[in-house]
């Protein structure tokens, strides 16, 4: 299943056409219908004219609840970005957009809304603008089509270029390593706590036991529910609500991630290649201070910059990001810095090692495994995450994580190497590479 994010400016119109297009209105709170204005995210659900059913999830356009938009495009497979006719371009179309490029989202249609407020002409202009701030972006080239959720115009054309953009989307994968980034935890009378958020990386099953990262709370999927409808599994790149056993919902907060007990493990460490927007105020320093947005999470932390004094804007780097409070995350996962005072988006980048060592800024063998570990062959990466762990593993590290030093890798499983290493499924699926690490460790 899919889920396709709203993006755009304030008053844009995404939540109007959000509700004429699903007959479900994203606005939940009392106080964004009193101020006519989306505070937090909004669910709904619709199917395509190909009886494809896909997730909306409906973000905010006002600059001070960019945080919870970031918590609503995590996870999503497609952008339905919002321009109004009438205005065009405004800052956080040009944020949220800037956004959703440094999250790689490369699938998306502009819905140029509020179309009955203007003459032909005008909107030609406004495609034109559209065009030009696309293409520089992962979005270049995606339709643009000129809506009113007042008279209906173009509804039909919108759900049309929905489908197609999906037809060519690789389906989420099953990788085994099921995690569902908590948006939303509510508490449901007779049921008791349930949290929501788009699963990814596996299935979730009736019955099964997981916890609740970082705190580590164990507990067990009571029901499960994708749409509103109860399911016995739950699908990758579907919404999911989880009923959980014995939780209390104080417990839990959006940022929380549901994994598979003993699958994923918090680190407050990560290696990372990182690019600074180019319209950024000023250069990225090193330690500067910085919020780390990656999935529904939220944490404030350090960027050791590894391989420049300085990191310009429009220029990419490699770093270490040193965190405040553990984040769960995986290698791979594409993630938005920003700062905090004044309050800007200013890049982004995608991880490539949860659990690196402590690296020493400038050194060459550093920066050629990171690069082998961000692009080289299965084997490449094998050996470079091995390498990398070796000196760890053998120190006191060794007894905890359970994966002796490099001689006991004998008889290892590579499937349990690949674990350990927090490397990706593509590794594993790789089986050549088993005889490489054995011959190469005995
Ligand atoms: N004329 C016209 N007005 C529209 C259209 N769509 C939305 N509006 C109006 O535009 C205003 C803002 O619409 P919303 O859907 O709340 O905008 P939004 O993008 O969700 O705003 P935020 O969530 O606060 O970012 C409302 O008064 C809508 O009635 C349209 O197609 N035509
Ligand atoms: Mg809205």
């Amino acid at each position: 299943m899919s889920c396709i994010g709203t993006a755009g400016h304030v008053d844009h119109g995404k939540s109007t056409l959000v509700k004429v297009l699903t007959g479900i209105d994203p606005d939940r709170l009392a106080e964004e219908k009193e101020r006519g204005m989306t505070i937090d995210l909004g669910f709904a659900w619709l199917t395509l004219p190909s009886g494809r059913e896909v997730s909306i999830v409906d973000v905010p356009g006002h600059e001070s609840f960019i945080k919870n938009m970031l918590a609503g495009v995590g996870s999503i497979d497609a952008a339905l970005l919002v321009v109004a006719a009438d205005e065009g371009i405004m800052p956080q179309t040009r944020e949220h957009l800037a956004i959703l490029d440094l999250l790689h989202v490369s699938r998306g249609v502009v819905a140029l809304t509020k179309a009955d407020l203007v003459d032909e002409e005008w909107l030609n202009l406004v495609r034109e603008e559209i065009e030009t701030q696309l293409k520089p972006t992962t979005l270049v080239g995606a339709p643009i089509i000129a809506v009113s959720a007042y008279t209906g115009l173009g509804l039909p054309a919108l759900q049309t270029a929905l489908d197609s953009i999906l037809d060519v989307a690789q389906e989420r994968q099953n990788i085994g390593r099921p995690r569902l980034p908590i948006d939303r935890v509510f508490t449901m009378t007779g049921f008791g706590t349930v949290v929501t958020g788009t699963l990814i990386d596996g299935i979730y099953k009736v019955g099964q036991e997981v916890e609740i990262l970082p705190s580590g709370i164990k507990t067990r999927i009571r029901s499960l529910q994708t749409h509103r409808h109860q399911v016995e599994v739950a699908q990758p790149g579907s919404r999911v609500a989880i009923n959980i056993a014995n939780v209390a919902r104080s417990d839990l907060r959006r940022g929380d991630v549901v994994a598979l007990s003993g699958q994923m493990h918090p680190t407050m460490l990560f290696d990372a290649h990182i690019h600074l927007l180019a319209d950024a105020e000023r250069p990225l320093v090193h330690n500067a201070h910085v919020e780390l947005y990656s999935g529904s999470q939220e944490v404030p932390g350090r960027v050791r910059l590894l391989n420049t004094e300085e990191l310009q804007p429009g220029q990419s780097a490699w770093v270490q990001l040193r965190l405040d409070r553990p984040v769960v995350v995986a290698r791979r996962d594409r993630f938005i810095l920003r700062i905090p005072s004044p309050s800007m988006t200013i890049g982004g980048g995608e991880i490539v090692d949860v659990e690196p060592r402590y690296h020493k800024r400038f050194q060459k063998s550093i920066i050629d495994g990171l690069e082998r570990l961000s692009h080289g062959s299965p084997e490449e990466l094998v050996m470079a995450a091995l390498d990398r762990r070796y000196a760890f593993r053998t120190g006191a590290k060794a007894a905890s994580t359970g994966i002796k030093p490099a001689y006991g890798l004998i008889g290892y499983e590579l499937a349990d190497i690949v674990k350990h290493c927090n490397l990706a499924e593509e590794v594993t699926q790789q089986t050549r590479v088993r005889g490489a690490v054995v011959e190469r460790r005995v």
